[in-house]
């Protein structure tokens, strides 16, 4: 008789994860002939969407944007109800595409790929999950996405809470009922800000434990005017062209003016005004000015802005102060919202500044601050993820030498990639929106979209030239990953504390792991690259047959 685990599956690829990278890497490789096979820890596909169920979570791209274009049949024929979708929505999407494309024979859900590591003997990768099967791929590609391990903050004691605990990016199926609770919520991110007003009025009192004081604008979300879905699906290559080619992967038409210095106070007040009101983040960042991001001058016009609105919501003075942001607007993950401070006019609703007064432990009761106890029944971590790196860690990924990604990333001096995509000392293995790629300061499903077909196309060229070993040089990634954080440092991302920065998790290497350079500009660049033969990259073939 043989078990799992004496069984040695053979396949063309692996694939990490069934999100918006999973569905459309296992589309294209099986499309272009390759055994694909696609491993997904939880019970559904859809990734993050699959998971952050924590009621008011939505997406804050618009809807028309955040999608495929691979399919303009697909494109077509669904059809977003608003202009923000929430989580419920996408998910839906998602499965649909799984459907549609008859993806679901070649995923495995409800299995976590536990190792992967590189044998140079054999030019291959042998992969475990964790019910004990085991894999030989040629190819090891990661769709984990980069916001996928859940960062919980090693507070003393959260074992001996009495009450029930959530993060927000592993949220229960089961509807947790908020009703006659004392809740606390920590965090004040993105998730924290929709969390928020979402569950107010159902609680009996909500505590919100922030460390840092955010920029929020209104999201002013409604249904969509089917007469503007039209539109668009009428013109949908252009769209797509637009989209693919743009700054940030969203096909705007309005075009920022350059300098927020170079207007009057009033010309500023005015477009900032109209802004507010037209709401999303989209409007201040892609529609008023240009400089926003380099210049602190011209950052401190919108800043000002947004906290002069803070002060005329929030009723309470002292209120207001405390929720007071201070960083240079749009460095860290800017939010928009839907009655974010309106909220905390409300009774029941009270805001513990953590910064001054930290969280020292988790009690049997609730938590305990340098300032006092707070009772609660529920805890809800709204504390964001370790982001970029974190999904990639949680795997053993060993490549030659059985040296880990860890090693070569944490323990030296930098993470280095080549485009985001690949990384030397780990030959076929593919990364999708990895570190040093536009990513998450993209439209994610258009550089989704991107690095899924070009990483299809790479294998292609691969076969048909009869090389099956492809690999960084390590030029190549010095070169990129000073370019990298050259791009960056001209920027005030790197003057805030952030998730980019990895600055939210206690130890991790302060390193701005994103391409700023925008995803046209980097869409050609990897053209390019792929053009000349895959320049930067080493491609051979390896004696043995892979
Ligand atoms: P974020 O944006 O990382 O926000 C996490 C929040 O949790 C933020 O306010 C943090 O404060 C706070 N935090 C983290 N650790 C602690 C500790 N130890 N004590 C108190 N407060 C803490 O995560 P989100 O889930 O909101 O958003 C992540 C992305 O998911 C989002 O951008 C979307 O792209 C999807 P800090 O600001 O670090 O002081």
């Amino acid at each position: 008789m043989t078990n799992k685990k004496d069984k040695i599956i053979k396949l063309d690829a692996v694939v990490v994860g069934a999100g918006f990278s999973g569905l459309y890497m296992l589309y294209r490789l099986r499309e272009a002939g390759f055994s694909t096979r696609v491993f997904e820890a939880a019970d559904g596909v859809g990734g993050v969407w699959h998971k952050n169920r924590y009621p008011g979570a939505r997406c804050d791209n618009e809807s028309i944007d955040y999608n495929f274009t691979f399919s303009e049949e697909l494109f077509k024929e669904w059809n977003w109800s608003h202009k923000f979708s929430e989580q419920s929505e996408i998910l839906d999407y998602l499965n649909y595409v799984a459907d549609k494309f008859d993806l679901r024979r070649d995923i495995q859900l409800n299995t976590r790929i536990t190792a992967a590591h590189y044998d140079e003997e054999i030019n291959r990768w042998n992969i475990q999950t964790d019910e004990g099967s085991t894999l030989s791929a040629k190819y090891f590609i990661s769709g984990a996405g980069c916001l996928s391990a859940a960062n919980i903050p090693k507070f003393k004691g959260l074992d001996s809470f009495d009450g029930e605990w959530y993060h927000t990016g592993n949220w229960p199926k089961e509807k947790v009922n908020f009703k006659g609770k004392r809740v606390g919520v920590i965090g004040t991110g993105s998730t924290g800000v929709q969390l928020i007003p979402a569950i107010a009025e159902e609680v009996d009192h909500l505590t919100v434990f922030q460390r840092t004081p955010q920029y929020s604008v209104p999201a002013r979300n409604h249904p969509y005017d089917p007469e503007y879905l039209k539109q668009v699906k009428d013109n949908f290559s252009e769209f797509k062209r637009k989209r693919r080619y743009s700054f940030g992967g969203f096909p705007n038409d309005v075009e920022a003016r350059p300098s927020a210095l170079k207007d009057t106070p009033e010309e500023r007040e005015k477009l900032y005004e109209a802004a507010w009101q037209k709401g999303a983040v989209s409007s201040f960042f892609l529609e008023t000015y240009e400089d926003l991001t380099v210049n602190e001058e011209a950052n401190e016009t919108l800043a000002a802005f947004i906290r002069k609105k803070i002060r005329e919501i929030v009723k309470d003075p002292e209120l207001a102060e405390k929720l007071m942001p201070t960083y240079y607007y749009g460095t860290k993950r800017p939010i928009q919202d839907t009655n974010y401070y309106e909220t905390y006019n409300r009774e029941n609703v009270s805001l513990v500044d953590v910064k001054a007064k930290p969280i020292v432990e988790i009690t049997p009761k609730g938590i305990r601050t340098t300032d006092g106890e707070y009772e609660l029944d529920i805890i809800v971590f709204a504390t964001g993820y370790d982001a970029m790196t974190g999904s990639l860690f949680k795997i053993d990924i060993r490549g030659k030498d059985g040296i880990t990604l860890k090693e070569k990333w944490e323990d030296g001096e930098q993470v280095k990639t080549y485009l985001g995509i690949a990384t030397s000392g780990f030959p076929n293995m593919f990364m999708i929106t990895g570190p040093e790629s536009p990513s998450v300061l993209s439209n994610v499903p258009t550089s989704i979209e991107q690095h899924v077909e070009w990483i299809s196309d790479c294998i292609e060229y691969l076969r048909e030239n009869e090389m099956n070993i492809f690999e960084a040089k390590e030029e190549a990634e010095e070169e990129w990953s000073k370019h990298c954080r050259e791009v960056a440092e001209a920027t005030l991302f790197t003057k805030t504390d952030s998730w980019y920065l990895g600055a939210n998790v206690a130890g991790k290497p302060r390193r701005f792991l994103i391409y700023l350079g925008g995803v046209g500009p980097y869409r050609e660049k990897c053209s390019e690259v792929a053009a000349k033969g895959y320049e930067g990259f080493s491609l051979r073939s390896s004696l043995k047959k892979a």
